[in-house]
Parts: C-alpha cells; structure tokens; sequence
C-alpha cells in the first residue's frame, strides 16, 4: 500500500448509481415437467447492476462491471430454498432460480477493501406476478396465462452508494472509472416501480431501461405527492377547527341547560 492509502479526501463526496431487482418469467408447462419441483411456476433473476444498459441488450442494466468498486453480493433467499444465502464474489452479482412465490430477498454488499467501508444490506421484494386491476380497487395476482401474455416482470429499483470523505486510494479508484451515462431520454419502456402508476402499463412493452429522464419525473411526482399531503393536512386542520368549534358550542348549551334545570322555581 502507497503511503497516502489511509488519508481521507475529506469533503469529497463520490456516488456510484446501481439499480437492484428482479426480472421474472412464467414458465410453460413443458419447462415445469422438466423441473425437479413441478410446483415451481417461475423462473427469475435477482441482481444488483450498473442502471445502464448495453445496447441493444434485454438484460435491465449491467452495462458496467461493478467489480472495481464491489468485491461481493451475498442474496439471502426465503427459507424454503436450499442454500438460502447465495454469494457471489464476481461479475455478473445476481442469482437465478426458479419458484412458485414471491418473498423478501436481503442483498448484502462487501464493498473492496481500499474503501474502508462496512458491507451495506438493501432489500427486494422478489417481484413474480404483473399487476392487475390498476386504478381500480385491489392490485390481483392474474392466472398465469394471462401472465404469459403480459411478458416478463420487470422490478427494479435505482438507487446512489454515495461514499463521503473516501479513502484516497479508493477516491483514485472510483474517478478511474466512470459509470456509463443513462441515456437522456426513453427509448424504451421504464421499469416497473410501485411508485410509478405509469410504469405498470409500460412494463408491458419489452425490456425496460432506465434514463436521465426518470429521475426528473420522479422529482416531479415527489412534488406532486408533497402538494397533496399539503392540501390534504389543510383541509383536516380547518375540519379538526370546525369540529372544536362545535364541540365548545355544544358544551355552552349543555352547561346552560344543566344550570336552567337546577335552577329553584320561583312561585
Ligand atoms: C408466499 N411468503 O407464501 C411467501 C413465501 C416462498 C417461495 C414464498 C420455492 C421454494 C422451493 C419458492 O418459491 N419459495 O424451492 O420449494 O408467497
């Protein structure tokens, strides 16, 4: 190690964009007799990626090799998998298995030694089923032919590592090696998110793929959704007013009435 590997580039802050998910198929009926477990209605692929894709690709992301930054991603399956804890210590990190439900999958990240860092745990919720009934009422799992015209489930969730007051060494490491830009504007369908109502209908489209636009939008749906907590919080307010209002009104007239009552009748 140089001298300099332990001094820290202090107020620096550096980001690393990822995105962590899932891509999921039904499986036909012939690919099911071929299983061990028949039972298993699914075929799917948890991962943790660069957000870039490569061209013309159907993988969601992974344009980038995220190995010069991360030494290993261990997935932690539900307990109904043999080996549940999976880990990965390189390139390409993600786990494919086949199954019949969905479940909360821990993705744990050892980052490489020179960034001095502790591994971090993020969460997925291994996403099997399209969405049904959008808008109106329950969200429903479909029965499965209707999932197989749907196409795969496409789950993905952008995310930012950011790294304050890196290591130099590992500050060195990280400029050395720039993460492919997303594209400016969508050319293809974005990627389903719960937080997206307009992502259900255009998951259905293809392979999805994440761009500079979405994280405008997204600014521009947060905006939206703080508006309304706004209004909304305005509007109980005058409501929760008009309604001690009412009751103070109402203690008048009781304390009026219960001092009529036990007044002595004069003759
Ligand atoms: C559910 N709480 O009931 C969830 C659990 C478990 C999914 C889902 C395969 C297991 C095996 C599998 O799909 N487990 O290999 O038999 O929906």
């Amino acid at each position: 190690m140089a001298s300099n590997d332990r001094v820290r580039a202090r107020g620096v802050t550096i980001h690393r964009p990822i995105i962590y998910g899932n891509t999921a198929y039904v499986l036909t009926q012939k690919e099911r007799e071929a299983l061990p477990s028949p039972d298993h209605t699914h075929r799917w692929t948890v991962a943790l990626r660069s957000p870039s894709s490569a061209p013309d690709s159907d993988v969601v992301g992974g344009a980038d090799d995220l190995s010069y930054f991360i030494r290993r991603v261990n997935f932690k399956l539900h307990d109904t998998y043999a080996n549940q804890n999976r880990t990965i210590d390189k390139p390409p990190f993600e786990v494919s298995e086949t199954g019949w439900g969905e479940f909360e999958i821990s993705i744990r990240i050892t980052f490489i030694q020179e960034a001095g860092e502790k591994p971090l745990t993020i969460y997925h919720h291994l996403k099997l089923h399209p969405w049904t009934a959008v808008g109106s009422g329950e969200p429903e799992i479909p029965p499965l032919e209707v999932a197989l015209k749907h196409g795969p489930v496409h789950s993905w969730q952008y995310d930012e590592l950011v790294f304050c007051d890196p290591f130099q060494s590992f500050l060195s490491i990280l400029t050395a090696h720039p993460p492919t830009a997303m594209p400016k504007v969508k050319r293809r369908p974005v990627p389903f998110h719960t937080s997206n109502a307009a992502s259900l209908e255009a998951s259905k489209g293809g392979t999805p793929e994440f761009t500079q636009e979405m994280e405008k939008e997204e600014a521009e749906r947060l905006d939206k959704a703080l508006k309304m907590v706004v209004e909304d919080t305005h509007i109980w307010r005058n409501k929760q007013i008009e309604k001690e209002n009412e009751l103070n009104r109402l203690k008048k007239e009781l304390e009026a009435a219960i001092v009529n009552q036990s007044r002595p009748i004069r003759m």
